[in-house]
């Protein structure tokens, strides 16, 4: 049987590909593969606007090649556990 951190980074690598597989380049999201990833996978999704999502992808994309590879949406996790460890500390 798996261990729950291992599912927890399963989960994590799936949804990445979940949406990265939707169109164009299959390893990598677009503005809008982002978009329907924030939007179905997290609860601040559907409190997200156009202009927040355009600020957020420009802030992930490191290399500034328009999409969002693995390493950069990895990144984005690591600032939304950061997110969490304070709000759950609270
Ligand atoms: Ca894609
Ligand atoms: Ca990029």
């Amino acid at each position: 049987m798996a261990c729950p951190l291992d599912q927890a980074l399963d989960l994590l690598v799936a949804v990445f590909h979940k949406y990265a597989g939707k169109e164009g380049n299959k390893n990598t999201l677009n503005k809008k593969e982002l978009k329907e990833l924030i939007q179905k996978e997290l609860t601040i999704g559907p409190h997200s606007n156009d202009g927040e999502i355009q600020g957020l992808m420009k802030d992930l994309d490191r290399n500034g090649d328009e999409v969002v590879n693995f390493q950069e949406y990895v990144t984005f996790l690591g600032a939304l556990a950061m997110i969490y460890n304070e709000a759950l500390k609270a």
